[in-house]
């Protein structure tokens, strides 16, 4: 097995020291920083997110990959932005106002960062203008609004509403989830995409910004 395939080996299993002292073996043989980031972290949070998708793996297995994923990352994140490697974009994501919620949302946030995003939390009862002033400072090409009540999720309206009226309309794509949200709902408000679960979510994120 090569570095790289033992790196996304590891990070699968949550063997975050093992990852972590990977990287480093990795970048002292001189291997290209995108190709262990590619080849490596993000292929191996794929594989753990399509798992998830499919219900061959639960939470705590994503967020102990996700955890092996930040340790390789601490020590990569210097070398990429030495050698120039871009994220594929900035995405802002928080929970909706009114919305204590933040399991989910973390967990997107991690697929987000697993799929090769720089994700900014805006954390939780994230107000419509917040979403609005976050992604337009970070850049953003995806915001992303989760909620987890019934009463909080009619507030995501606002959030389209602001965003399309907004100078940043043209370049950030809004995504919403959460347990009470539906595609029928997304539609319903205008959002830009809805996806059911964390990995999709990164798969959606992904098209938002290629479209
Ligand atoms: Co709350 N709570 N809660 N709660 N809570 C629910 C959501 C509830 C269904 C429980 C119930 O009654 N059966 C119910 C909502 C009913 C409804 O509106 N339909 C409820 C309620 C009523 C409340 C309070 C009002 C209770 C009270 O005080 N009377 C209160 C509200 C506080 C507030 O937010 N203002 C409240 C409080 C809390 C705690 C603080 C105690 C705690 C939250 C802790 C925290 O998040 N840090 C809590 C919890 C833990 C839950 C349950 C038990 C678990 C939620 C969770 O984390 N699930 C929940 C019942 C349940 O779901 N079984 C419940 C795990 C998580 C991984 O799943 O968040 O669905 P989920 O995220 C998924 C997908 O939805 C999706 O991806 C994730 C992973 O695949 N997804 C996205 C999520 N966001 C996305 C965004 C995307 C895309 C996909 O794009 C941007």
């Amino acid at each position: 097995m090569t570095l790289v395939e033992q790196i996304a080996e590891n990070l699968m299993k949550g063997k975050a020291n093992d990852v972590k002292a990977l990287v480093e073996k990795a970048l002292a043989e001189n291997l290209p920083p995108g190709k262990i980031l590619n080849e490596g972290l993000l292929a191996g949070m794929s594989v753990v997110g399509e798992r998830f998708k499919k219900n061959e793996v639960y939470v705590p297995e994503v967020l102990i990959a996700a955890r092996a994923m930040k340790a390789g990352m601490a020590v990569l994140q210097p070398r990429l932005a030495a050698a120039g490697v871009e994220p594929l974009a900035t995405a802002v994501i928080g929970t909706v106002k009114g919305d204590l919620h933040d399991i989910g949302k973390n967990l997107v946030a991690m697929m987000l960062e697993g799929a090769g995003f720089k994700v900014v939390d805006l954390g939780i009862d994230v107000p419509p203008e917040k979403f609005v002033s976050g992604a337009r400072d970070n850049k953003a090409g995806v915001i992303g609004v989760s909620a987890l009540l019934t009463t909080t999720m009619t507030n995501m309206k606002a959030v389209v509403e602001q965003v399309k009226a907004s100078d940043i309309a043209a370049r950030a794509k809004v995504m919403i989830g959460g347990a009470p949200v539906t595609q029928a709902f997304c539609d319903e408000i205008g959002a830009d995409g809805y996806a059911p679960d964390a990995a999709s979510a990164a798969d959606l994120a992904k098209q938002l910004i290629a479209a």
